[in-house]
């Protein structure tokens, strides 16, 4: 592979911030995923020329460093095999589940550990290759928990970051999995361990002292060789202000009111939008709804559900079992309680542009976030950033990353299909000046903390943590 250059700010992720597409002469090309991830960072990576290393998806061996609209992108190849065992295997067939409290059973393969050391190895070697002297390298997320130990092995002079965008689950799970302590060690390798929450971070340290032995005081672990470590949690957010701008566009305006129009014109809609994944509680959510409407206390002709369930991880079994459940749920359901042209659910398993996206989320007057477990949740907040019209309700779980920040919420526990149907009726029958009340004290948490903040907060504690070596990164905001 030609060499990509260094650079003085790395970010090592699973996948790079673009999809490999095939244009309609045959020839192909990339196109920028709309990930959260890249909104984040990718202002600091252009402050400072940095380098993204992921994998663009696929089998193709082979593949250039490139350029896209101005970032340079460091592409690492899989195998069909690494594939199979280090991303459907070992990341989404072990870790996931595991890390959100085991609300599908995890499996354990030895065969799956053997590749995710190989291609964490392949990212680890990558990184020390694009890293210049004293660079700062960002490492992120379950899939590449190995890579910060790996990495300061090949170059102790770096300073390296890294932090995990789901759940860090508590000891008596994580104590399940043979590799527990490899994979503490692995990430005792970064100067900074960030996560969404604080009981996450407390939960590592807790296992570290009782797995690796190591001294620990509040939030810092003293490694035998002198180097401290920081757990700390930095709750990731939005590009709210573009959020906001997009909803207050006069398209989305328009398909707003076009889309309310082809629903039925209900006086409710109701709204959830969520990868299609076991954990985000899809089924029990479309359930109590349905439990609803069986009981007359909603009425199809009045009210819908539109629930956006986007395609993901369609090789894994689990995937395929949740989708053929969730079809035939709603199948059951729009037969059992609709009526011509009113169906009681409105499901897309589909993709859509974020246009579409800031529309529904502007049409919705009930959203609907109820996961047993969630890191964050962006959809919560993009839904309260889209409102600056101060109306709309926000049904939120308690067990997402996002009901420490937005307490206004009608917060349930998504367990409780009972609690659940109470708060969807609380939250559409909600008085105006309620409704009011809990959007502004949302909107001002979520406009004064946006993915910039959080992105420059990290980067600042990392560099606090580790002063005497590594150069400073630019801040985006000052
Ligand atoms: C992980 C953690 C944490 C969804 N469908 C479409 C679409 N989306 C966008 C949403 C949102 C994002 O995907 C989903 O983010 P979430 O935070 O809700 O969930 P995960 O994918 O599980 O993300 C999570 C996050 O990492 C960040 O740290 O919050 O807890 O699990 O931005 O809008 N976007 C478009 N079309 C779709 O059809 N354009």
């Amino acid at each position: 592979m030609a060499h990509p250059g260094s650079a003085d700010l790395v970010i090592v992720a699973n996948r790079l911030p673009v999809d490999r597409v095939t244009n309609p002469d045959g020839s192909s090309g990339w196109r920028r995923s709309p990930g959260g991830l890249v909104t984040a960072v990718e202002p600091v990576m252009r402050a400072n020329d940095g380098i993204w290393i992921g994998w663009p998806g696929g089998t193709d061996a082979d593949l250039e460093p490139f350029e896209d609209e101005g970032m340079k992108l460091v592409p690492i190849a899989l195998s069909a095999d690494e594939v199979e065992e280090f991303y459907e295997g070992f990341s989404n067939g072990t870790l996931w589940p595991l890390y959100h409290d085991v609300v599908a059973k995890p499996e354990f393969h030895r065969e799956w550990w053997d590749a995710y050391v190989r291609v964490n190895r392949r990212f680890a070697e990558q990184a020390s290759t694009c890293a210049s002297e004293n660079a700062t390298v960002w490492v992120h997320d379950y899939q590449l928990q190995l890579v910060p130990q790996m990495l300061r092995e090949l170059r102790p002079d770096l300073r390296i970051g890294f932090f995990l965008h789901i759940p860090f689950p508590p000891a008596e799970l994580f104590q399940q999995l043979p590799w527990r302590r490899q994979l503490l060690e692995g990430l005792l390798g970064a100067d900074l361990v960030g996560f969404q929450l604080p009981g996450a971070a407390q939960n590592f340290v807790r296992l570290v002292r009782q797995r690796v032995g190591h001294k620990t005081h509040r939030d810092l672990v003293y490694l035998p060789d002198g180097r401290t470590v920081r757990a700390k949690a930095f709750p990731i957010s939005i590009d709210s202000a573009g959020f906001e701008e997009l909803a207050r566009s006069e398209v989305v305006e328009r398909r707003a009111v076009e889309i309310r129009e082809a629903l039925g014109s209900p006086s409710r809609v109701f709204l959830g939008v969520d990868r299609l994944d076991y954990t985000k509680g899809i089924y029990a959510r479309l359930r109590a709804y349905a439990e609803l409407v069986a009981e007359g206390e909603l009425d199809v002709d009045h009210a819908v559900f539109v629930q956006v369930a986007t395609p993901s991880r369609e090789e894994v079994e689990q995937y395929k079992i949740l989708r053929d459940e969730i079809d035939r749920l709603v199948g059951r359901i729009n037969g059992d309680l609709g009526r011509i042209g009113r169906p009681a659910i409105s499901y897309l398993h589909s993709s859509y542009p974020r246009e579409e996206m800031a529309a529904l989320y502007r049409c919705a007057d009930v959203m609907v976030v109820t996961p047993y477990r969630d890191g964050m949740n962006l959809v919560a907040k993009e839904y309260v950033a889209c409102r600056f019209d101060n109306d709309g309700a926000l049904v939120l779980s308690e067990f997402a990353g996002a009901a420490d920040e937005l307490r206004q919420a009608w917060l349930v526990n998504p367990y409780d299909i009972n609690g659940m149907k109470a708060a969807l009726m609380e939250a559409s029958r909600a008085e105006g000046k309620d409704v009011t009340r809990r959007m502004k004290a949302m909107r001002k948490q979520v406009m004064e903390h946006d993915v910039a903040a959080w992105a420059d907060s990290f980067l600042a504690e990392l560099a606090a943590v580790s002063p005497d070596h590594g150069k400073t990164v630019r801040p985006v905001k000052q």
